[in-house]
């Protein structure tokens, strides 16, 4: 067993099988309904989620984990390991790395260490997945989060929401010239900059961004790099896996993932979205 507990919040989307595979605790936000409250990835998956969301009168909204939650996890956890590493989704869309801080500050009887990923789901994922094999591979703490802040410059990440008005709708969409009324109806590839998303490349339809968003993966997989590659949807799973099918027949030495934008993040990207992200697969330290 690993000497260090790894940690991560429900927007990685990380499967029950790669988790429990890996030793990793997943500490969900909240998706709410009118006055109904769900844990994602525990009361709702993904499917149900946008289910649910055809029939519901109003839309849904998000809540990241209460402080007491990530304190009786890194407590729980402290009985076991002397130090716990915690990769959260980018702490300019959401409080809950904040929050994980807070409760990290409390904790005693083992020491946690918070990870800003800058950005969500699978790519999140990504960073979750390589902590946790380099912890068991017995590498140190410096040298996990050492690696983790390099990872970051070679990580990349773009998407596009099916419907701007969602990202609009929650605030999590940055770039004052996008945020005029009919301008949410094109589909702009989109991008994390410093922790927030920011437009990337104004282009008007899906085509144009997935192209787009294809040409930027060519650049860095056209040198026959083994990549890791995650193709990410908002109830798409068929328009996902045709991409990710065309992506692992050009690039054979890539290791390409279909992963999905759950319950918390569907709510703000909406019903439709598409993604790609990728990162450098090696795991030398
Ligand atoms: C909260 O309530 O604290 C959660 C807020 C989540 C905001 C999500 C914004 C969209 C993120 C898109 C990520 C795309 C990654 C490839």
């Amino acid at each position: 067993m690993s000497e260090i507990a790894i940690v991560t919040d429900s927007t990685a989307y990380l499967s029950a099988a790669e988790r429990s595979e890996y030793g990793i605790t997943m500490v969900p936000l909240n998706v709410i309904f009118g006055d109904e409250t769900f844990q994602e990835e525990t009361d709702i998956t993904a499917e149900q989620f946008y289910e649910k969301m055809k029939s519901a009168e109003q839309l849904p909204t998000t809540s990241q984990p209460p402080v007491g939650l990530f304190e009786e996890t890194f407590s729980e956890l402290a009985k076991t390991y002397d130090d716990i590493i915690v990769v959260m989704l980018s702490s300019g869309i959401s409080g809950a790395h904040q929050t994980a801080l807070t409760a990290a500050n409390v904790t005693e009887n083992a020491r946690v260490h918070v990870f800003d990923s800058e950005i969500s789901c699978y790519v999140q994922g990504f960073f979750v997945l390589t902590a946790a094999k380099l912890a068991e591979k017995g590498k140190s703490v410096k040298e996990i989060m050492d690696h983790l802040y390099d990872m970051k410059t070679r990580t990349r990440a773009y998407f596009m929401a099916d419907d701007l008005s969602h990202l609009h709708r929650g605030g999590r969409l940055n770039g004052a010239q996008l945020i005029v009324g009919s301008m949410l109806q094109i589909k702009p590839v989109l991008h994390f900059e410093n922790k927030v998303i920011v437009p990337y490349e104004k282009v008007r339809t899906e085509k144009k961004a997935l192209a787009k968003i294809r040409a930027l993966l060519d650049e860095d997989a056209a040198g026959g790099e083994a990549l890791e590659i995650a193709v990410i949807h908002a109830n798409r799973p068929d328009k996902a896996e045709e991409i990710a099918a065309e992506i692992r027949g050009r690039y054979p030495a890539c290791n390409v993932t279909v992963s999905h934008f759950g319950p918390v993040i569907g709510t703000h990207i909406g019903e439709g979205s598409l993604g790609i992200g990728w990162t450098e697969a090696r795991l030398t330290v």
